[in-house]
């Protein structure tokens, strides 16, 4: 039974900490600039935070490698810091979300130091190790498995003599949850220990791949990550967990899907009364065309579109589980680039547009830093040194290097490279790490540091920032919050409404409505740069009657990027910049 709680009804803004805001020059988004910029995430109208991880890490994988869950990353600052943040929050009524990574750890964490350093210490069987495989006197990882950062997800161990499994980089080695003990410690640092700091919930990294099948076999070609993916285990991990959290009060969790789209096995997870998460990410919307562990981008529609958006938002009528609404986090590009247009001339409508798909979806809201301004993907001439994350670093490696280079090899490079950088400038994961742009001054007042941030910032930033935007009463930033003050009004027609698409089979215009008891609203989308003719739906037509500006009832015109949203309680158009 889908019981109302605080999560359901929240909308959560995504902090990725290192791009956020540096309060001390060293170029470093920290902990105190959150809390120096707690009063602009406030005036979003937002419920919570959801922090990416702030802990000690060698930020291998940007601080999704961990080193120490009960101590943060120092240039960030302290844990009283922390808690400082933590108590500033609740001042405010803004709840806390920590980021739990517990499929890995850092391979600098103590715990693996200790394991690895023999076959006979009390951590040996906290991670994975596995003997070689020996073919023809050559060594050989265990299996087939491959890292979803490239390359084999074995990796060979000296002292040990072993290889240890590591589905991400070689820095994060995948711990062993068939260990009691391991889940026992892991269970206090990653868990307890920030609970008890009073934080509100978690964001579940990587929750699909936590359970291996212990035969490790090789992994059938066509589907890569079978072996570990949504293995039954993860299900009593997670029971395990919940048990913790239900000392707590009402723990928010939602959990990473990862690649998942059958929605039978999402239900296991969120179904009320499995009860082992909230709700989920999956990726099929904010990851179509592609996956997550590659950069392989395919073409697609707003009907292609249509179809997954629908499968998830029609996910919770009739079920007990709930639903997430996101296009943008610290993996994926953004959204006005990858879905609309950050043309300057079609930016802003089609930055509102994509807002208004969000205010009016179905599921727990998720904002991302940045997306507020509709901020946007890295443009084309920065070189491949600008980007920092591992993932697009591997990928472009593994395209553009080769040991021997004849005529035709030389040519098949240059075509490499330029394909590379066609999928990179599309999907890569640093086109929403840029730091975030406050205003016009030097690094868009991100930093006042003499060496500049850590990674460039965004060349616009002299136009979009919240500055100017602050002061533009028609800015994609006071759009949002006009809209997420609008859901709050509508919750339940919104948050817990059901979808229905009207005319699914128009590739430019997407639009639905969606309905809540005697309630009903008519959301209209033009996702395309020219002026579309709308056919209004029947039952709509009459809120025309109150609209002076149209000739004709039955038909209207969208400018590009158009949104429109008809509300049949107040039977008036609400606003809409076109
Ligand atoms: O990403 C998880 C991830 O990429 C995999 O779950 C993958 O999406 C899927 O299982 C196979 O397609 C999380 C974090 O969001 C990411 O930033 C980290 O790099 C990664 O885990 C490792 O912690």
């Amino acid at each position: 039974p889908n019981q109302r709680t605080w999560w359901k009804d929240a909308v959560i803004y995504q902090i990725w900490p290192a791009s956020f805001k540096d309060s001390n020059a060293d170029g470093l988004g920290d902990i105190q600039g959150i809390i120096d910029s707690l009063d602009h995430i406030c005036s979003l109208g937002v419920d919570a935070i959801w922090l990416s991880p702030i802990f000690e890490s060698p930020q291998v994988d940007l601080g999704y490698d961990i080193s120490n869950y009960e101590s943060i990353h120092e240039p960030y600052g302290t844990i009283s810091d922390v808690e400082t943040l933590i108590r500033e929050c609740h001042n405010r009524g803004l709840r806390v979300l920590f980021d739990l990574v517990i499929n890995h750890t850092s391979n600098q964490h103590a715990w693996f130091k200790e394991s690895r350093s023999s076959n006979s210490n009390d951590k040996r069987d906290w991670y994975i190790w596995r003997p070689a495989k020996y073919e023809d006197g050559q060594r050989r990882p265990p299996n087939n498995w491959q890292s979803f950062f490239g390359g084999s997800a074995w990796a060979w161990d000296d002292t040990r003599q072993e290889y240890y499994l590591h589905l991400f980089a070689e820095n994060q080695p995948d711990v062993n949850w068939n260990c009691q003990e391991l889940r026992t410690a892991i269970y206090q640092s990653a868990i307890v220990f920030w609970l008890d700091k009073g934080i509100d919930g978690f964001r579940i990294d990587a929750m699909g791949v936590w359970s291996k099948d212990q035969s490790f076999p090789d992994a059938p070609e066509t589907d890569p990550s079978a072996p570990f993916n949504h293995q039954p285990q993860t299900l009593e991990i997670l029971h395990e967990i919940n048990t913790i959290l239900s000392r707590y009060g009402d723990i928010m969790t939602v959990g990473e899907f990862g690649s998942l789209d059958d929605t039978s096995i999402a239900l296991k997870y969120v179904g009320a009364r499995e009860n082992r998460v909230g709700m989920g990410f999956q990726f099929e919307s904010a990851c179509i065309g592609y996956s997550l562990s590659s950069f392989d981008v395919k073409p697609f529609t707003l009907v292609d579109f249509k179809k997954p958006f629908a499968k998830w938002q029609q996910f919770i009528t009739g079920t007990d589980g709930w639903t997430t609404m996101f296009l943008e986090n610290h993996d994926v590009a953004r959204s006005v680039s990858r879905f609309a247009s950050d043309h300057p001339n079609f930016r802003v409508a089609a930055a509102k547009m994509l807002a208004m798909m969000h205010v009016t979806a179905t599921g727990t809201l998720f904002l991302y830093q940045g997306q507020e301004i509709g901020m946007t993907n890295i443009p084309a001439h920065w070189p491949i040194e600008e980007y920092k994350d591992i993932s697009t670093q591997r990928y472009w490696s593994s395209m553009t290097t080769t040991t021997t280079t004849s005529g035709s090899e030389t040519n098949q490079i240059s075509g490499r490279r330029k394909l590379a950088m066609a999928n990179i400038l599309k999907v890569a994961r640093d086109h929403s790490r840029t730091p975030v742009q406050w205003n016009n001054s030097a690094h868009a007042g991100f930093t006042t540091s003499p060496n500049g941030p850590w990674m460039r910032v965004n060349d616009n930033y002299v136009d979009i920032n919240v500055s100017q935007q602050n002061r533009d009463m028609d800015s994609v930033l006071c759009y949002w919050r006009k809209l997420i003050a609008l859901r709050r009004e509508y919750i339940d027609l919104f948050a817990h409404g059901a979808f229905r698409y009207v005319n699914e089979g128009n590739s430019e215009i997407m639009s639905y409505v969606k309905t809540f008891d005697k309630q009903s609203a008519l959301v209209v989308l033009n996702f395309t740069a020219m002026e579309r003719v709308y056919e209004v739906p029947e039952n709509f037509r009459t809120m025309h009657l109150l609209e002076t500006n149209y000739s004709d009832m039955r038909e209207s015109i969208l400018q590009p990027f158009e949104c429109r949203l008809y509300d049949s309680i107040k039977m008036t158009i609400l606003p809409h910049e076109p």
